[in-house]
C-alpha cells in the first residue's frame, strides 16, 4: 500500500447549496430583463441534455467561433472565445448562458483572436462551481454556437478552485452545440493561457490505470485505490488526483496487474464527488462521478454509513469518462461492495446490487485465505 501523498494548496471549505436552494445570477443585465433570461436557458440546456445523442451526428452551425478556455473560481470567472474564421464575426446580442442566467457579450472577434470576457460577480457565480451547462448562444440562429457540460453535469472536468492558475480548457476539437464531446474535448490545463491559444494535451481515457475504489473510512478518511490495467506495473509519480476542489500529486508504483491505495482525504472529496486522474504529463486518464444526480449524495452517504466502497467490478472495468453514477457504470460495472483497499474488488457479475454485510478492516488477502480455506474444507468434505 502506499500512502504517500503531497498536498497542492490550502483546503477551503466543501460546498453544497441547499436543497431546492434557487439558481442565483439573476438580473445579469440583458435587455429582455432578469426574470425572462432565468428559465429559457435551464430549459434548453436540460432538454439538450436529453437530446445529446442525436445532436452528435450534427454539423455546427458557427463553427468558426468557439469556446476555448473558463475559469471556474468563485472569485474572477471568466470565458475564452476563439474565432477560427474566416471573417471577423460582431458578438453583438451573443450570450455566454448556464443553467442560473446569461451574460451578454460584446463587439467584435476577429480572425484567430482569443478574446477573454471577465464575468460580472454575484453572490451566487455565473457558472456553477463544481459544475454546470455552460453555452454560447447567438439569438439570430435557432440552433446553439457551442456547448461544455462540467463537473457534476457533464463529462468535461472540474476546474481546480485551489489553483489560481488551472482553467477547464479545450485541448481537441470544434465548437459543439450538443456538448457531446465535452468529456474528450475538454481538460484542466494546470497552468492557463488566456489571451493565447491553449496548450493542454488531450485526455486520452485509453485504460492504462485506473480509478479502481473510492472507500470512505468512517468519513474520517477517504482513500483512492488504483489499478494496473497494463499488466505490467505503472510508476505513478507525478501523477494527480484531483476533485476540482484540491489536488494530490502521488508518488510512488502500481505493481503489475495490482493495486495502490492513496490518502485522498484532503481533497475536499464531497465538494463535488468528482474524482479526475492526470498521468505524469498533464493527460487525464479516468475519472469517476459518485453523485446521483447534480448535488445528491444520497448513494454515497449511505455507502459511508454502512462502511462499504465504491468500486469498479471486475477491477479496472467500465467507462472512464462518467461524471455521475449512472455515467460511470452504476450499478454494473461500478458497485457498492465492502472495502478492499489494496486487493481485488468483491462484487456481482452483471447484476444489480444488493447491499452486502460490512466487513471489517480486513485486506482482501485475508477474504481471499478465508474463502480458499472454505473451498478446501469442502474439497475434503467431499473427498469422505
Ligand atoms: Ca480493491
Amino acid at each position: 500500500m502506499n500512502y504517500n501523498v503531497s498536498r497542492s494548496h490550502n483546503d477551503k471549505p466543501g460546498e453544497w447549496p441547499a436543497p431546492g436552494a434557487p439558481p442565483g445570477g439573476a438580473g445579469l443585465g440583458t435587455e429582455e430583463g432578469d426574470t425572462a433570461m432565468l428559465n429559457p436557458p435551464r430549459i434548453r440546456c436540460l432538454a439538450s441534455l436529453l437530446m445529446l445523442a442525436l445532436l452528435l451526428g450534427g454539423s455546427p452551425s458557427r463553427a468558426e467561433v468557439r469556446m476555448t478556455e473558463v475559469d471556474i473560481n468563485d472569485a474572477n470567472q471568466r470565458a475564452e472565445l476563439l474565432n477560427t474564421g474566416p471573417a471577423p464575426v460582431d458578438l453583438t446580442s451573443w450570450t455566454l448562458q448556464t443553467l442560473s442566467g446569461s451574460f451578454p457579450l460584446s463587439g467584435v472577434i476577429n480572425v484567430n483572436q482569443h478574446r477573454v470576457f471577465n464575468l460580472p460577480t454575484f453572490a451566487v457565480p455565473l457558472i456553477r462551481n463544481r459544475g454546470d451547462c455552460l453555452e454560447l448562444f447567438d439569438p439570430n440562429l435557432d440552433a446553439l454556437v457551442d456547448r461544455v457540460l462540467f463537473g457534476d453535469t457533464g463529462g468535461a472536468p472540474l476546474d481546480i478552485q485551489a489553483q489560481a492558475a488551472s482553467s477547464l480548457s479545450r485541448a481537441a476539437g470544434g465548437a459543439d452545440p450538443g456538448g457531446g464531446t465535452s468529456a474528450t474535448a475538454w481538460t484542466v490545463d494546470f497552468s492557463s493561457t488566456f489571451g493565447n491559444p491553449n496548450n493542454a494535451p488531450a485526455p486520452n481515457f485509453t485504460p492504462t490505470v485506473r480509478i479502481n475504489e473510492i472507500i470512505p473510512q468512517g468519513g474520517v478518511t477517504i482513500l483512492a485505490e488504483l489499478y494496473d490495467r497494463t499488466g505490467g506495473g505503472v510508476n505513478v509519480t507525478g501523477y494527480t488526483l484531483t476533485t476540482g476542489q484540491d489536488s494530490v500529486a502521488l508518488t510512488g508504483s502500481i505493481p503489475p496487474g495490482g493495486w495502490a491505495v492513496f490518502d485522498i482525504t484532503s481533497l475536499t472529496f464531497e465538494f463535488s464527488l468528482n474524482l479526475y486522474l492526470f498521468n505524469s504529463t498533464g493527460v487525464r486518464i479516468d475519472q469517476q462521478g459518485l453523485s446521483d444526480a447534480p448535488g445528491s449524495q444520497v448513494t454515497w452517504l449511505q455507502v459511508k454509513a454502512q462502511g462499504e466502497s465504491l468500486g469498479r467490478y471486475p477491477d479496472g472495468q467500465g467507462p472512464g469518462t462518467g461524471f455521475d453514477l449512472s455515467s460511470s457504470g452504476y450499478p454494473v460495472t461500478l458497485q457498492r461492495m465492502p472495502r478492499t483497499p489494496g486487493g481485488a474488488n468483491i462484487g456481482q457479475p452483471g447484476s444489480v446490487h444488493v447491499p452486502l454485510s460490512p466487513i471489517p478492516t480486513v485486506g482482501a488477502a485475508f477474504v481471499l485465505m478465508v474463502l480458499a480455506s472454505w473451498k478446501l474444507a469442502g474439497r475434503s468434505r467431499a473427498r469422505r
